[in-house]
């Protein structure tokens, strides 16, 4: 380092200029003679020197920071990773909001501790086939979510609905904004794993999700898929699925969602058409090589086998298309969803392939749509394509051969609007509102930010590396505000660091990673913060203007969030009843503050108990929780909702049901007994 901070610090202090501000030291905040900030008062410089901070990190913290009681400007939703959920985040606070928890359980929010409407959801996301695999270990509890999608309506983020992938496990799940619960898992058929989606198309039409790693379709060939690249060839198949959303609720409807056969590649990242590509869904892929491994037997490894080819391919699947064909009844039936087969995409020009170099990883469309900006893990370009080029190359059969499948190829060199060195591993873009991209580069642990073409820039000026940020360390995704929309807002980036080596305390040797907000609103980009994430890994992120959002501060009165209507089972205090029909004890409660209606329950071992209890209270915030120790059983009752809990009642003795929730003075004791007799 050329200059320790305290060096600066008093260079500037010594110079009486005060503590000057900004990447490129231009921009001074401060007046020269006491260090007191324009306007704002206190002693900024005494206190800066005081933390041994510089005057750059003092702007940084101040353009970080929401002051206390003030809301984010941006909201992001994250993928949980691992961790199978979602987190809501402020922007430009990075402050946690919330975890949304979607593929697993999670007992605060009463997901998956017995809840009528949490385990419906988890079981439906369970299939039957998955069930008896892992009978030993139960219902499929965990995911590997990657890619977040807000819905949109004509390209910009509507803030209904947010949609989630599992990498692992081939299946969506939907969460409500309203009230930010699940409300939906779909394990999709003919999909074993996942990874291009979920995108959703311009207006929400569908959620599109693709597979990951090809699935066998011939699964009397299991001992010799893998035998020869005709095997494989012939035994994998990929597939891209559209998930139909209703426009009511959001919710998938399964009944006119189909799939379209792809080849066995690996296929990667995907985005929806926009504007001038809408109609149109492009997927990346790797491994058109067809590895299939056994380094065992002396065969390369799958990463070397998988790097063999100069150019693998994006997939552009014309969407309406396939909409049409599938309505018409092109399709065959596998596995309960319909499913056009890849000659009949050919055949129907539902599909083309392009060229891309290297190993390509995301590809994402401008917000104008006529670009599509494909980073290449193992090439130092980002390579830009036109839209307007590929309707030309396909109008004019430009083609430069067909894959194996009989797929056409594009003619690369036709389709390139703008190739841009950017530097090495670059994987990701996002956009502003002034034609720019920004691209991560995982090796080289940096964000490059380069021009587009027209409208924006022409001539020298358009496809140039205008600019780079180190970050900390190699980048996966990141994401600019509103940037993957028709109309981003800049402002902010943020930067998903796979590596956080030396940026935090040790906490042994599973490190955090690192989000890392990045500002855009200079000349060039400037870090100014650091967010350790506690849970990994956060692939994907969107970011939404918060006033886009409509949550619910109180359900309704008697609300369930099954069907985000009034509860046929929803009370008012004083209605509060017991009622047994045979081995059947339905119990009517509500809980207000500080009280459980009742607060004595009997029932006889064996006996199956559903509760159904209303949380009578209006005012917000205003949460209760209801468990039962020995029973496993955890459930959120949120202002105003109706929910429930269903169970046999099969341990004998008396048990001291209570709310998990700090309520009142009197929360402790808001509890009551459940007597289960032999
Ligand atoms: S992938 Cu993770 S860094 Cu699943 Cu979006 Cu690129
Ligand atoms: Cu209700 Cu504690």
């Amino acid at each position: 380092m050329a200059i320790t901070r305290r060096e600066l610090i008093q260079a500037t202090a010594a110079g009486g200029a005060g503590i000057v501000i900004g990447g490129a030291g231009t921009r001074i905040l401060t007046d020269g003679d006491n260090g007191d900030p324009a306007g704002l008062g206190g002693d900024v410089g005494d206190l800066a020197e005081e933390r041994g901070m510089d005057g750059l990190q003092v702007s940084q913290a101040i353009r970080g920071f929401t002051p206390p009681g003030e809301w984010d400007e941006f909201i992001m939703i994250a993928s949980g990773g691992h961790g199978g959920q979602l987190g809501v985040y402020g922007i430009p606070s990075m402050r946690l909001l919330k975890n949304i928890a979607v593929f697993a359980p999670e007992p605060w929010q009463g997901f998956g501790y017995g809840s009528t409407w949490s385990e419906a959801v988890l079981d439906e996301g369970t299939n039957e086939a998955q069930k008896s695999h892992s009978e030993a270990r139960g219902r499929l509890n965990w995911a590997d979510t990657h890619h977040p999608a807000i819905s949109e309506t004509e390209g910009e983020y509507d803030g209904r609905w947010a949609y989630i992938n599992d990498r692992a496990n081939g299946r969506i799940g939907m969460v409500d904004l309203r009230d930010f619960k699940t409300k939906q898992i779909w394990d999709i058929p003919n999909l074993q794993s996942s990874h291009g989606g979920v995108f959703v198309t311009p207006n929400t039409e569908y959620a599109h999700i693709s597979t990951k790693t090809p699935t066998l379709i011939d699964m009397g060939n299991v001992e010799n898929c893998l035998d020869s690249e005709e095997e494989y060839a012939a035994s994998f198949r990929g597939f891209s699925t559209f998930c139909a959303i209703d426009h009511e609720t959001g919710l998938i409807d399964i009944d006119q969602s189909f799939q379209v056969e792809l080849p066995p590649y690996n296929q990667d990242l995907a985005d929806a058409g926009k504007l001038a590509s809408d109609g149109w869904v492009f997927i990346n892929s790797y491994n058109t090589e067809l590895a299939r491994g056994g380094v065992m037997d002396g065969e390369p490894p799958l990463e070397i086998g998988m790097s063999q080819n100069e150019f693998d391919y994006c997939h552009m699947i014309n969407w309406r298309r396939a909409e049409e064909v599938a309505a018409n009844g092109r399709t065959e039936e596998r596995n309960g969803v319909p499913v056009i087969p890849l000659e009949v995409a050919i055949e129907e020009g539902i599909i083309y392939l392009a060229p891309e170099p290297r190993s390509p990883h995301g590809v994402d469309v401008s917000p104008d749509g006529n670009y599509l900006c494909i980073g290449g893990k193992l090439d130092p370009h980002v390579t830009v394509f036109g839209f307007d080029l590929i309707l030309d190359a396909i109008e004019a059969e430009d083609f430069e051969g067909h894959d194996r499948y009989g797929i056409p190829i594009l003619n690369f060199d036709s389709i390139v609007a703008g190739r841009v060195e950017v530097g090495a591993g670059p994987l990701h873009t996002q956009f502003d509102q002034d034609g720019y991209g920004y691209i991560s580069l995982f090796i080289e642990s940096a964000v490059a930010k380069f021009s587009l073409g027209e409208p924006w820039f022409s001539g020298d000026e358009a496809f140039q590396l205008v600019d780079k940020v180190d970050v900390h360390y190699n980048i996966g995704h990141l994401v600019t505000m509103e940037g993957d929309t028709v109309s981003p807002q800049g402002k902010y980036l943020v930067a998903l660091n796979k590596w956080s080596i030396d940026r935090h305390p040790p906490v042994g040797p599973l490190f955090p990673q690192n989000f890392q907000l990045v500002s855009l609103d200079g000349e060039q980009m400037e870090l100014l913060a650091d967010m350790p994430i506690g849970t990994g890994e956060p692939h994907y992120v969107q970011c939404i203007r918060a006033d886009r959002l409509q949550a619910w501060e109180v359900y309704p009165p008697g609300v369930s969030p099954t069907t985000m209507d009034v509860s046929e089972h929803a009370i008012e205090r004083g209605e509060e009843r017991i009622e047994r029909n045979g081995n059947n004890v339905e119990v009517w409660g509500t809980m207000h503050r500080s009280t459980i209606t009742p607060d004595i329950i009997r029932v006889q071992q064996g006996d199956h108990v559903i509760l159904h209890l209303t949380n009578t209270e209006t005012t917000p915030d205003a949460i209760h929780a209801f468990a039962i120790p020995r029973y496993n059983i955890s459930i959120s009752v949120e202002t105003g909702e109706t929910t429930g809990v269903e169970f046999d009642a099969d341990i004998a003795g008396a048990f001291a049901y209570y709310c998990t929730e700090f309520c009142s003075a009197l929360h402790l004791e808001m509890q009551g007994w459940m007597l289960v007799s032999e």
